[in-house]
């Protein structure tokens, strides 16, 4: 098999394939100096990875779609034979559980690799500007491995040379920039800055030389580009650096036809190419943390994005194992993804009924997520409550926006109700419609009555958007979906295995013509 890559599109007898799979390799393995300490990289492994090195097993990662490293050390030898068992069966008590409404691709479908760092190294950090509406302070947060010491963080740009002092491998700075010469990002404006940490040696002075020749681009020495900007939900607005922002977006899936969940920076290149083009700047990652690289790449972009864990439908909420994975999953996202200015929102769900089970278990990671990262918004996909008609979710209490998604003029085809139930609604935050849509083989078409056919999916995009104009509360929107995914709950004589409610056909290439309907609303706003 190759790797990254998911089994499933390897191999036709693999298609369905949802058991354990067994990756073995060898490799070869010398330090380039001493101390140095080696670390098993995996970007992601759906669902479960075991990892055995030498016959030692080192343990167990549960989370199709976030990152994981294993130490080592003390285990490695010149000559290596590494196995990896990766189990993707779909099970009641995983996040998600085993009912989805897209593909259950397997295997070591992410990268990799071997890092190599020394001994003290730099493990994470976190560099955001302080969310006061002065756009004056930077604050910095460094996690450092095997000592203290300081580490000075810089950038030249800003004229920032700071040292932060670690205690118990932790350290944070708040540094003042000038206002005036900071230049906020923004989509418009995707200025990133040139960012390093430098790990000093214990007893070692800021800008003293002794470490400087030592130093090399490994775990000593990081170097980022982010960018700074503020977001904040006020009132039922969306600001941007202060000002009203509408985000205008659509939901996209991690799959191709070629490569199921694997995908390269050309494949996320095109995904944003393909959003500018309908004159969009937000992108809802749906329904699981996607690749490391699509931050990165919309940060340079200027586009906004949700991302996502995927709590969706009926999750064990009453499970404690299923929310520690859940909140481990969370965890994971928020540190590989906070240094990214594009994320704007994390989202805790997607569509799960309002129990108290269910509450508990949500509020508890939306808590979580303020934690890990104060400056960010926090949502989730909620459904309206269908008896009221109503925006009407408890977990709202615990969110900045409200997220809602729905299918009036599909699922339910009275379409009247859409304007029910935002007439019936005084939300006290901003609203996204996190979905809405219909289903269109691409090249079918009919009447506008006719389900499946271009004509109708275009009619329905149209009395949506109409409907949406009356109504300020709506922040943003990000229809479902992009591009057609492969869906094994989908197999009418229409669908042949595919969700067919993208905007573009899964060749990525055909737009359906309810894609000028965004591209022109958008284009309006
Ligand atoms: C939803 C789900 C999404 C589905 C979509 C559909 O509400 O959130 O995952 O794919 O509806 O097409 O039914």
């Amino acid at each position: 098999m190759a790797v990254p890559g998911t089994w499933n599109v390897q191999s036709k007898e693999l298609f369905w394939y949802e058991g354990s799979g067994i990756y073995m390799r060898t490799f070869r393995y010398a330090p380039r100096e001493a101390g140095e300490r080696a670390l098993l990289c995996f970007e992601g492994a759906a669902y479960e990875a075991s990892v055995f090195l030498n016959g030692v097993f080192l343990g167990t990662h549960d989370g199709g779609s976030t990152p994981f490293t294993v130490d080592i050390n003390g285990v490695v030898k010149p000559d290596n034979r590494l196995i990896v068992v990766v189990d993707a069966r779909r099970s009641p008590l995983r996040v998600p559980m085993n009912n989805t409404d897209w593909f259950n691709y397997g295997g070591l479908y992410r990268d990799v690799y071997l890092a190599r760092v020394p001994g003290v190294y730099i493990k994470d950090w976190f560099v955001r500007l302080v969310p006061d509406g002065t756009f004056s302070k930077i604050r910095a947060d460094v996690v450092v491995v095997g000592g203290d010491g300081k580490v000075v963080l810089a950038i030249p740009e800003l004229d920032v040379q700071e040292e932060i002092t670690l205690r118990d491998g932790a350290g944070r700075g708040v540094f003042a920039v000038n206002p005036e010469s900071l230049s906020l990002w923004s989509p418009e404006n995707p200025k990133r800055y040139d960012v390093s940490i430098r790990l000093l040696p214990e007893g070692d002075g800021a800008g003293g030389g002794a470490g400087g020749d030592l130093v090399q681009d490994r775990g000593d020495l990081i170097r980022d580009r982010i960018g700074f900007r503020e977001i904040k939900a006020q009132g039922q607005e969306i600001l941007l650096n202060g000002k009203k922002i509408f985000l205008k977006g659509v939901s996209v899936h991690e799959d191709h036809a070629l490569l199921g969940k694997t995908t390269t920076p050309e494949v996320i290149r095109e995904t944003i190419r393909d959003l500018k083009e309908m004159n969009g700047n937000y992108l809802r990652l749906a329904h699981y943390p996607h690749d490391r690289r699509f931050a990165r790449i919309a940060d340079e972009e200027g586009v906004l994005l949700w991302e996502e864990i995927p709590v969706y439908w009926a999750i064990a909420f009453g499970n404690k194992n299923t929310y520690q994975d859940a909140e481990n999953q969370l965890a994971e996202l928020i540190k590989r993804d906070r240094n990214r200015v594009s994320v704007i929102i994390w989202s805790v769900g997607n569509e799960n009924p309002d129990t108290d089970e269910r509450l508990r278990f949500m509020s508890g990671l939306a808590k979580r997520a303020r934690k890990l990262d104060e400056p960010r918004l926090v949502s989730a996909a909620c459904l309206v409550n269908h008896t009221k008609l109503k925006i009407e979710d408890r977990l709202s209490e615990f969110t900045d926006i409200i997220g809602i998604n729905e299918y009036y003029g599909w699922y339910d085809p009275d379409f009247d109700k859409l304007s029910q139930l935002l007439s019936n609604s005084s939300p006290d935050k901003p609203v996204i419609i996190t979905e809405f849509g219909a289903g269109a083989r691409s090249g079918q078409r009919g009447s506008t009555d006719d389900l499946f056919s271009e004509d109708c999916q275009k009619a329905l995009y149209l009395k949506q958007i109409a409907t949406f104009k009356q109504y300020p509360f709506i922040a943003g929107l990000s229809p479902w979906i992009l591009y057609d995914f492969r869906c094994p709950r989908r197999f009418n004589r229409y669908q042949e295995g595919y969700n067919r409610k993208g905007l573009i056909d899964a060749d990525r290439k055909t737009k359906k013509l309810a894609f000028s309907v965004m591209r022109e609303f958008y284009k309006e706003r």
